[in-house]
């Protein structure tokens, strides 16, 4: 059997960090762990860029734009979607997950969710660098070996 895996080296890889200002002190954490998911895997400080958007429904654009502009190798949604007392967090978690699979399916540059989904403040902190990791640096870390083990398709 042939098997192909991706490794995990993010040596001469642009990754494109976009960043809702939402739950800003949930996000920049994130940022902070994706960031460092990219060096500590080789990639080099000027191949990374971050561009901050006001909410994750507006992720999704800046997502396609970069994707599209041929400049980058991953892109990395970062947010913070925390549910309140209607349904409009679900919704947002909704379609924004689904636009970012279409955008990855359809320039096939993979585009990555990394955005916390939770449904109270506790939840947000464990899964933005407390008990549960950090949200970021997961995604980082997947968002590599899926370009590498792309390259090999
Ligand atoms: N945006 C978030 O990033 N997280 C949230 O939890 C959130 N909630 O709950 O409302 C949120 N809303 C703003 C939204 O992303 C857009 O910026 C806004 O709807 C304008 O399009």
């Amino acid at each position: 059997m042939n098997e192909i895996t991706g490794q995990l080296s993010a040596k001469g890889l642009r990754l494109a960090f976009v960043v809702s200002r939402f739950n800003s002190i949930f996000t920049e954490q994130l940022l902070k762990g994706a960031r460092d998911a990219a060096l500590r895997h080789g990639a080099e400080e000027a191949d990374l860029t971050a561009v901050r958007v006001p909410g994750a429904n507006e992720i999704p654009l800046a997502a396609a734009k970069l994707a599209r502009s041929g400049r980058v190798d991953a892109v990395i949604a970062l947010g913070a979607v925390i549910d309140g007392a209607t349904d409009h967090a679900m919704l947002i978690n909704t379609s924004v997950a689904r636009a970012l699979a279409q955008i990855g399916l359809e320039t096939g540059v993979p585009v990555l969710n990394g955005i916390v989904c939770a449904h109270n403040l506790d939840q947000a902190i464990e899964r933005s660098g407390s008990k549960a990791g950090n949200k970021g640096f997961d995604t980082v870390v997947a968002a590599i070996e899926a370009v590498n083990v792309l390259r090999q398709l």
